[in-house]
């Protein structure tokens, strides 16, 4: 089950609330003292930048594993989405010791770039997207799943749990990307999709229409689930994707975007005869987008490429930040998944 610290960050005060929060999540991801007072402390700088620099924003944090079978735990993943005006010049900024105001009690980014785990920042004229993450093995890079993998799931009206799920597995050259959305939301949604990704180390080797069949047999006394698969054979160099229930999947390759379609149903309860299984090549430029249904169905996929070489982490949350708004708020859980091609998570 997904549990996720959602923190919006509007004063002052919810700079300690994103503390708090990080804290917590440490104390779940099983990280000692120090490796949490790390999180903590890009925590707090990155909420401190949001209120100083953006006007406010929202800084959402979770737990992400390294892709099975890793044997390191999880990682404590902090992404700060807002709506400012942008960092001129992200080079500069994160610059170790660098800072925008001889007052500033945060950090700087270039500390934050340097303690984390992993780090990555994508600056434009929409906002700033920022994802850190903070593992316990202090000498060893967290970038996700080798750099391909990464996501940011957000529960609806801050829920403790979220009903939706990511995961990604490698088995040999065989990496899998999964995605599942528990049906309604709340605990029992989060115990199906939960359900998912736990079964995901066991059947990673299959292919995904397979990994679908196990999942059914699997999720059969929860409520259900809606689940897309996409795995990418490292050798081959091709995608193949299935889907059960509402999900949502868009391949990006040579500079447009595909929809990639879904089969109706639900796994655990109602499992298609058949399950169409889509293939496509796979190139070094290829970006692959799993959402769940709390992203509106007409959300608008990006079309800056500088974005798109970014750690998938935060290609997802800019995702998510650019399909909702205002005018258009959530009304489920939302879960973005991103598989990107082997490129380093972070910034050299
Ligand atoms: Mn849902």
């Amino acid at each position: 089950m997904t549990r996720v610290w959602d923190v919006p960050v509007h004063d002052s005060t919810r700079v300690r609330d994103a503390r708090v929060a990080t804290e917590a999540a440490g104390a779940h991801a099983g990280l000692d003292d120090h490796r949490t007072a790390v999180a903590a402390l890009v925590a707090t700088e990155l909420a401190t930048n949001l209120l100083k620099h953006a006007g406010g924003g929202r800084l959402v944090i979770h737990l992400v594993d390294r892709p099975a079978p890793a044997t390191s735990g999880p990682a404590v993943q902090i992404s700060a989405l807002d709506h400012g005006p942008g960092i001129p010049d992200v080079t500069v900024a994160l610059r170790d010791g660098y800072s925008t105001s001889d007052a500033s009690l945060g950090a700087g980014l270039g500390t934050c770039l340097r303690i984390s785990s992993a780090f990555d920042l994508y600056s434009s004229a929409r906002g700033t997207v920022a994802v850190a993450r903070v593992d316990q093995d202090a000498g060893r890079p967290h970038t996700g799943a080798a750099g391909r993998a990464g996501g940011i799931n957000i529960p609806l009206a801050r829920a403790e749990y979220s009903g939706d799920a990511w995961s990604c597995v490698r088995s040999g050259a065989l990496l899998t990307l999964l995605l599942a959305d528990g049906l309604g939301h709340g605990a029992k949604a989060a115990q199906a999709s939960g359900a998912a990704v736990d079964e995901l180390p066991r059947v990673g080797h299959l292919r995904p229409a397979e990994i679908l069949r196990h999942l059914h047999t699997a999720l059969r006394p929860t409520r259900g689930a809606a689940v897309a698969v996409a795995q990418l054979d490292t050798h081959r160099g091709e995608l193949a994707f299935a889907g059960v229930g509402n999900t949502g999947a868009r391949l990006h390759d040579n500079g447009s975007w595909e929809h990639l379609i879904s089969h109706p149903g639900i796994v655990g309860a109602q499992f298609p005869a058949t399950v169409p299984v889509r293939s496509r090549p796979w190139a070094p430029d290829s970006l692959l987008v799993l959402h769940s249904d709390g992203l509106p169905s007409r959300w608008v996929p990006p079309t800056d490429a500088e974005l798109l070489a970014h750690d998938p982490a935060v290609v997802a949350a800019a995702v998510l930040r650019d399909a909702s708004s205002a005018a258009t708020p959530v009304r489920d859980d939302t879960c973005v998944a991103v598989l990107a091609s082997g490129r380093p998570g972070g910034r050299p």
